[in-house]
């Protein structure tokens, strides 16, 4: 089996206003289609980013790839970083971490490479990562303050303002009855601190039994921080990513019992080894779009539990390829022992055969494959390719977007 054909499609989203620290989501979000077809006639398919420096990389490797046999991945990263020798970082300059391109690109095509494995034996992806431990995945309910939509040109709005913690309970209520998730996760960061404790302790109230995080990515100083620990006394899970930097966080992991989460000081194996040595982090979120694919994916989960950390997943805004494949990476992760992240419930578009993949009592069946367990739907892929024509963003920019809304605003990290 070799590569015959490679084709990278990028799609738009409608998104809605969803704030973080460091801004609020764009009218879309975009995504980049992978197809790679074989000699054999069959088709991996993979999703990543589609934001400008991805989809050059995608595009540069593309045709480099054509004779490549999907087992060997060793090539396949030769090929790769043969095609971007000068490297770089896929985020924008307002974003508060960046991965390699050559990581990301590799993670894309890596999915394609093992769901064609998969399909070439007829068994799911799961089985190519070493068989399932869990085929029922559980994920958490993504909470966010939001604005309310001024820009309609691409989709409707959401909910509309969620902007007080009481909104923000109500927006829980909604996900729970809608999609069953037994753990909450707030988008911090956005409120004055006394508002998110507020916010925390109202989900608390009302929901009892739920598992409840906050994620404010780095806005808070160790002492502001460490004055959130103290008014949650009993209310967290863990703290994801409270203050900025591996050593804040080392600073205030010294100083508390909430264990502390990060998609963000930890991102590469080699941070991975300074938060063990500083003891900055109890757990890593591990993403398969940039942990060097699902095969990366696992050997993280490998180091975690070498190192006696968890390990949750990390999400943004994706469609179900990338769904599909998170629950093959959780599936084969044994110690996997947090509700994944999603943002899919923001959102109502598909691009995949049979639509919207569903969630019961917070959780998705692992599709049982062959590869992925999941088809192209090739009309929705036209649909989004066009519309990614017509709306003409082509980066991901939230704090140029807030100043749509709030003119005035200046991006500050740490920002209490
Ligand atoms: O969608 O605004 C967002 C999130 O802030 C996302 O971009 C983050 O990558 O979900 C992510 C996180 O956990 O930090
Ligand atoms: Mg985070």
């Amino acid at each position: 089996m070799k590569i015959k054909d490679v084709r990278v499609t990028p799609i738009a989203i409608p998104d809605v206003p969803l704030v973080n620290l460091k801004g609020v989501h764009q009218t879309v979000f975009l995504r980049a289609i992978i197809e790679v077809e074989t000699d054999s006639g069959l088709i991996g398919l993979g999703e990543t980013y589609g934001a400008k420096r991805t989809l050059t990389g995608l595009e540069r490797v593309a045709p480099t790839l054509i004779g490549l046999d999907p087992y060997n991945l060793h090539d396949l990263r030769a090929r790769i970083e043969s095609a971007l020798p000068e490297g770089g970082g896929i985020n924008a300059p307002t974003a508060l971490a960046d991965h390699k391109v050559v990581d990301v690109v590799y993670s894309a095509f890596e999915i394609a490479m093992l769901d064609l494995r998969g399909k070439e034996v007829s068994r799911p992806l799961y089985d190519i990562l070493g068989g399932a431990v869990r085929k029922s995945i559980p994920f958490g309910g993504y909470l966010f303050f939001k604005f309310a939509k001024q820009d309609f040109t691409f989709g409707p709005d959401i909910l509309g303002e969620v902007m007080t913690p009481d909104a923000l309970v109500e927006e829980a209520r909604g996900f729970i009855e809608e999609y069953g998730f037994k753990s909450l996760k707030v988008k911090g960061g956005v409120l004055e601190p006394d508002l998110e404790i507020e916010t925390m302790r109202k989900l608390r109230e009302a929901f009892p039994d739920h598992a409840l995080r906050i994620d404010p990515m780095g806005a808070w100083t160790v002492p502001t921080a460490k004055q959130v620990v103290d008014a949650l006394d009993g209310v967290l899970e863990y703290l994801e990513d409270p203050v900025k930097g591996m050593d804040a966080m080392a600073e205030l992991s010294a100083l508390i019992d909430v264990p502390l989460a990060t998609n963000l000081v930890v991102v590469e194996f080699e941070h991975a080894i300074e938060a063990i040595r500083k003891d900055a982090v109890q757990i890593i979120l591990s993403d398969h779009h940039y942990w060097r694919g699902a095969t990366g994916a696992i050997h993280l989960g490998q180091l975690c539990r070498a190192a006696d950390l968890g390990v949750g997943m990390h999400s943004n805004s994706h469609l179900g390829i990338s769904l599909a494949a998170m629950c093959h990476v959780a599936a084969a992760t044994p110690n996997l022992t947090f509700d994944c992240d999603t943002h899919y419930p923001w959102y109502d578009k598909e691009i995949i055969k049979g639509g919207r993949l569903t969630f019961k009592d917070g959780a998705l069946r692992v599709p049982e494959g062959p590869g992925l367990g999941v088809e192209l739907d090739y009309d929705a892929l036209a649909e989004q390719h066009d519309l990614y024509k017509r709306a003409m963003v082509r980066d991901r920019d939230d704090t140029d977007e807030m100043l749509k809304y709030r003119p005035d605003f200046v991006r500050k990290v740490p920002r209490w």
